[in-house]
């Protein structure tokens, strides 16, 4: 989690067009496009400025969920921990989890009491991170990940009655599970999948052997990046039904993305959405700064790279879920802007995602 100046990638060339998103808290929007993108794939990039969803506390790291026919969004909870920032994402020290709610996009958001706290759980010993929830024959699923007491990430989960929680911890991680940022996934048969994993501060290097490796050590540039991680889930959800694999991710001539490719690279924050009958798997570039996105033909890929979806935003991490609301797509996002730029202080917000004809997903600029 280094704070580095960013190259932000504004299109050289741009027609550009005043539009409005009803419902987004969209301020201004302008409709933008680079010459570049038109001749190539007929993509639009869009540019929004959205409002926090929710501005009593600090949200990150958005997973969005229609339950119940009501939109809920599974954050992380930022505070001022008062830990100092490093490159292994020390300052984000969240405690615990809090959910919130809307009926619609653009409608009252229902903030709620704390969902699960790291007391609660007795294998954690700090940084409650990047949270999903699923839900399954009349219980909801809060996956979570943190690190134990020797400072290992893994993934818990806890369970509820209420897509709000409070949740119930289970006494000890995921068996198999490491690394953080989880994200689970019902695929149309009813097949529930879990993504996960994140580099540097994420510890997925870590797990390279197989076996934990204390040591920070990467593939060189020249060899193929580290991959986000599958596993299927088992029957009561509390498992994983099979060793977790490789999630590749392939340039345009089939070859794997390098380690070297921090513009394309999965760095974290991975999330699967299926349009059009494809498996669109998206995740941040990190050190880049980006949210991009490959595309396959079922949930364990391999998938080719496409493009951005959302370009960097105010703050370092960069994080969203992407989900269909009363037929129309939504990019859950944060950014820093409430806090006034702080990395570990991030607000989360949404924007309308839209598709070319083609199947293409239009690239987002959101301004703080
Ligand atoms: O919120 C802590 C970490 O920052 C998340 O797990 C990452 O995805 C990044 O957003």
């Amino acid at each position: 989690m280094k704070q580095t100046m960013k190259q932000m990638k504004w299109p050289v060339a741009l027609f550009v067009a005043i539009a409005s998103v009803s419902g987004c808290q969209t301020s201004t929007e302008q409709k933008t496009a680079t010459t570049e993108d038109i001749s190539k794939k007929q993509i639009d990039s869009v540019v929004v400025q959205t409002k926090p969803l929710v501005t009593e506390i600090y949200t990150a790291d958005p997973s969005a969920h229609v339950f119940e026919g009501r939109i809920y969004v599974y954050p992380s909870h930022d505070y001022e921990a008062g830990v100092p920032e490093d490159d292994l994402g020390s300052h984000f020290d969240m405690r615990d989890y809090r959910v919130f709610s809307m009926d619609s996009i653009g409608g009252p958001v229902t903030l709620y009491d704390v969902a699960l706290d790291k007391d609660d759980v007795p294998w954690v010993g700090r940084q409650m991170w990047a949270p999903d929830a699923a839900y399954k024959a009349g219980t909801y699923y809060l996956y979570f990940p943190a690190k134990d007491k020797e400072d290992v990430f893994h993934i818990g989960v806890a369970t509820s009655e209420n897509p709000e929680g409070p949740f119930t911890a289970q006494p000890e991680p995921i068996p198999q599970s490491f690394s953080m940022d989880p994200a689970v996934f019902e695929d149309a048969d009813g097949t529930f999948y879990m993504y996960f994993g994140g580099i540097w501060g994420g510890q997925l290097q870590r797990w390279a052997s197989g076996e934990y490796n204390p040591e920070d050590i990467y593939p060189a540039d020249s060899l193929p990046a580290l991959t986000p991680k599958i596993a299927k889930m088992s029957e009561d959800m509390l498992s994983f039904d099979e060793s977790p694999k490789d999630v590749l991710i392939l340039d345009e001539n089939g070859d794997p993305l390098l380690t070297g490719d921090h513009d394309r690279r999965f760095f974290e924050a991975a999330w699967m959405h299926t349009y059009n009958g494809k498996y669109y798997l998206s995740y941040s570039t990190g050190d880049t700064h980006n949210i991009a996105y490959a595309i396959g033909d079922n949930p364990y890929g391999p998938f080719t790279y496409q493009g951005v979806i959302l370009n960097p935003v105010l703050g370092w991490t960069n994080h969203h879920s992407i989900v269909e609301v009363d037929g129309k797509w939504y990019l859950f996002y944060h950014d820093s802007s409430l806090s006034g730029g702080k990395t570990h202080l991030r607000s989360v917000k949404v924007a309308e995602l839209t598709y070319t004809e083609s199947g293409q997903i239009n690239n987002i600029t959101a301004k703080p």
